[in-house]
């Protein structure tokens, strides 16, 4: 089996927890006595360093939200100088003010640690050609998977994204193994090889994708992995964590939270009270060894479920279930709370139904109107209209089934709906316009 660090890796839970609670009481004293932000914080929450002795003890301390990095912009809750600086990564801002995250020399090799490992246990190493089509610049995907990818000792072809077609030929001709990107773009570059006349599955050396940046289902792993011939793994992150870090395992089952690196809590959402293992509600990540841009307690708004036995690989860091989606994707149709996650697991159930749809939300009068604009596979092709007919009845009454609510549903032809290179925009919502 490929393991980057055995040691750390198969750490006995108790030792793993027992340095956790290490780390994390380090953490706090530290920003409780260096920083003004977290002393501030603590003060308001009536928390001081002193009430940590256990590990459990994290959820005295108080939470932190996107807001605070926004409000702080562009550096303001930093706790590292300007010299002990050694990068930023700036994120988008579609729903704001941008947020800017630093590194020191130390948070980069962490951060490049963290893929090692990721990278290591879905089979990677020496001798690997890994594509990284994520984007290269302020987001984190491409140069985060870079150095992990070079850190394994593989050979990196820095493609970024577009050119499509380059990208297919680049693929064949530097028998790419593995290849890093959104699923949505996998599936783009996917149809464009068919389009080339070539396919993934017989043409290419490809045999890993490590997929992640936006939600994707477990059906949709199955139809990658049987259409592209690869192991297709799931890898999460987010820029104010450092960017993409915690990656599946060979197990598929769920990708691994490195404790010694971030520690991780997945609460009721509204009450705030830690969940279950396989209890669905909001992770919040404390990052206990970062340097520049400490996170505690940082409610990211991603929805998922923690499974805290021994993974099947072996590996006793905790694991966290595939995101469904984030707190603020969740659309309120009529009053009943809809994941665009659910409509893609449907979707992926039904084989007349192909790889790519749309959410259209509108209000008609003063009720709240979903469409699904679905494109028909090749199997749902048919030139009979009570065949068609016949597919979006069955569309309709599965969508009906999961989200307990009315959708319309209409069928398009392939390739007619929007393709996507980074992360895919597959809802619009007119209410608000
Ligand atoms: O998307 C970092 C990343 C790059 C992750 C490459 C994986 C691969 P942000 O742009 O800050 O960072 O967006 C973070 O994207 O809070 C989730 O809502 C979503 N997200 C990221 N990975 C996954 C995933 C990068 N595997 C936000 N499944 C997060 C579901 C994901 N959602």
């Amino acid at each position: 089996m490929q393991c980057w660090d055995p040691r750390m890796e198969f750490l006995p839970r108790e030792d793993l927890e027992r340095l956790q609670y290490r780390l994390l009481k380090l953490l706090v004293c530290r920003l409780y006595h260096f920083s003004p932000f977290y002393h501030h914080r603590m003060e308001s929450a009536r928390v001081h360093p002193d009430d940590i002795n256990t590990l459990d003890d994290v959820n005295k301390l108080p939470f932190m939200y996107k807001s605070d990095l926004r409000d702080s912009y562009p550096d303001g809750i930093f706790t590292a100088t300007t010299e002990d600086l050694v990068r930023y990564h700036v994120s988008s801002g579609t729903t704001g003010k941008p947020t800017v995250v630093g590194y020191t020399a130390a948070d980069l090799h962490n951060w490049t640690d963290s893929l090692a490992r990721g990278l290591s246990s879905c089979g990677l190493g020496r001798g690997d050609v890994v594509q990284v089509c994520y984007g290269y610049g302020l987001f984190t995907g491409g140069l985060g998977l870079h150095y992990g990818a070079e850190r394994i000792g593989a050979a990196v072809i820095p493609a970024s994204v577009g050119n499509t077609e380059r990208q297919v030929e680049m693929m064949q001709d530097l028998k790419a193994t593995a290849i890093a990107c959104t699923p949505s773009y996998l599936l783009h570059i996917g149809e464009v090889a068919e389009r080339m006349g070539i396919s993934i599955k017989n043409d290419t050396s490809l045999r890993v994708g490590i997929l992640g940046a936006e939600p994707w289902s477990e059906r949709m792993r199955t139809r990658v992995q049987d259409w592209l011939g690869i192991k297709a793994y799931d890898i999460y992150g987010t820029s104010e964590l450092s960017g993409p870090m915690f990656s599946e395992c060979s197990a598929q089952e769920g990708f691994h939270v490195w404790g010694d690196l971030a520690l991780v809590e997945v609460l009721d959402r509204e009450s705030g009270e830690p969940l279950g293992p396989g209890e669905e509600g909001e992770m919040v990540v404390t990052m206990l060894q970062k340097e520049a841009l400490p996170m505690i307690r940082y409610r990211i708004g991603d929805i998922t479920s923690m499974e805290t036995d021994v993974c099947p690989c072996g590996r006793t860091h905790p694991r966290v279930r595939r995101v469904t989606g984030r707190v603020d994707d969740m659309l309120i149709i009529r009053g009943i709370n809809v994941f665009p996650s659910q409509v893609e697991y449907t979707l992926m159930t039904i084989p007349e139904v192909g790889r790519h749809f749309q959410i259209v939300v509108d209000r008609k009068g003063s009720l709240d109107d979903m469409l699904v604009r679905v494109e028909v596979s090749p199997e749902g092709i048919s030139d009979r209209i009570q065949d068609l007919i016949k597919v979006r009845n069955t569309v309709e009454q599965k969508l009906k089934n999961t989200l307990n609510v009315t959708v319309e549903v209409e069928l398009v032809e392939p390739g007619s709906l929007p393709r996507f290179e980074g992360k895919s925009k597959r809802v619009i919502d007119r209410r608000n316009l």
